[in-house]
């Protein structure tokens, strides 16, 4: 297939028989760690995808916006009416229309644009297509309009786009990493200060590589099952009296849980609060250059999803197990759950075999066929030349 940013410039000149202003870039994501912990306020450890979705713009004369995808060849147009009242644009189009509401509502006059979406980054996978698109989009009405937002306050607006416009409950992390993101690194995201730390991820030099298996299983009630376990976390956290689980350290965790009213709540947060620690304990190893040994503490992060938060599905799980079983140092699922894709960490001279054993696995239970790629650590969102 022809490179993304081409086929954006191609869709841009066929939609509207001119060539765009510019192109901007955002990448999809893989969380190595931290998961369902960013509306707890807690820690995460993303790294961005060379998977990346691209929007070339040009501005158009007042407040209206066209969105044309390369994946509906369709396209979307709304004026200021329906970007001012979340809901009015549905479907892909609510991401694109959501940005633009997210900014006029933090007071940015934001120029008309024309769009042309394309993507590497596959939809409902889990890696984060919808906020890549956003980003990509933020960045470009930022840029055509010469607005001052500096990259450290986008993503709270992109994820207020998705929240309040889209309607999706979700965290800071993806919106985060698909902008934040450096090149070698995972991004170190304290969720509730918004601090980062750029952490060295260089899998080539410890002779390793991070394969990504797509499940490819539907996901199931994935919208409804996120939103609970939302609320249950918010319950939990102000049943024990604090302002987020973020707050119940992990040596407190028992007399935490002894407070709990019933196991699936104490299921739950036992989950984030190991997990947060995880992510510490995960970094604290990457920082000395220990990345190898980081493989315990991703396979312990899949078992706490799977047993405690239960949010993996047997697709998943069956992912895990034949990666790991096939010599995977670590393996785990990444990003929200109930389907989408699988992270095994593995020595880089077995990366082909791991995933032949996870295909073949698949093969046996008669599931579909899972996809697989090994990923580097990518830079976050850019304008492109
Ligand atoms: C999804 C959400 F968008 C994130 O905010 C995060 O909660 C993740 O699921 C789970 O870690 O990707």
């Amino acid at each position: 297939m022809t490179d993304v940013a081409a086929r954006a410039t191609a869709g841009f000149r066929s939609a509207y028989g001119q060539q765009p202003a510019g192109r901007w870039a955002a990448p999809g994501r893989a969380n190595l760690i931290g998961e369902h912990t960013d509306y707890n306020d807690g820690f995460v450890l993303p790294f961005a995808l060379s998977l990346r979705t691209v929007v070339a713009a040009s501005p158009q004369p007042g407040e209206r916006w066209t969105a044309w995808s390369e994946t509906t060849d369709q396209p979307v147009e709304f004026g200021a009416a329906e970007a001012d009242e979340p809901g009015r644009v549905t479907g892909w189009g609510a991401y694109v229309a959501g940005v633009v509401w997210a900014l006029r509502e933090a007071g940015y006059a934001v120029p008309g644009a024309r769009l042309a979406i394309a993507s590497d980054v596959p939809l409902g996978s889990g890696l984060s297509s919808s906020a890549a698109l956003e980003a990509a989009v933020l960045a470009a009405l930022v840029d055509l309009g010469g607005l001052d937002l500096p990259a450290e306050r986008r993503p709270r607006l992109a994820q207020r786009a998705e929240n309040a416009y889209v309607g999706a409950p979700t965290g800071i992390m993806d919106q985060s990493a698909v902008i934040r993101c450096r090149e070698g690194h995972a991004l170190f995201l304290d969720c509730r200060t918004e601090t980062v730390e750029h952490i060295p991820f260089d899998l080539d030099a410890a002779g390793l590589a991070m394969l990504v298996v797509d499940s490819r299983a539907p996901h199931r009630h994935a919208d409804g099952e996120y939103a609970s376990r939302r609320k249950s976390c918010e319950a939990a956290a102000s049943a024990l009296g604090v302002p987020a689980l973020r707050d119940v350290a992990v040596a407190d965790l028992d007399a935490a849980l002894g407070r709990l009213p019933d196991d699936e709540t104490r299921r739950r947060v036992r989950h984030v609060v190991t997990e947060d620690q995880r992510v510490l304990d995960t970094v604290a190893l990457l920082r000395a250059g220990r990345v190898r040994e980081t493989g315990p503490l991703l396979t312990a992060s899949h078992a706490s999803m799977r047993d405690d938060f239960e949010i993996t599905v047997p697709e998943i799980d069956t992912a895990v197990e034949a990666a790991l079983a096939a010599g995977a140092l670590g393996a785990r699922m990444t990003g929200g759950g109930f389907g989408g894709c699988v992270l095994a960490l593995v020595e880089a001279a077995s990366a082909d075999a791991v995933a032949d054993a996870v295909t073949r696995a698949y093969a046996e239970r008669g599931f579909t066929a899972p996809r697989h790629v090994t990923v580097l650590p990518a830079p976050g969102a850019t304008r492109l030349p």
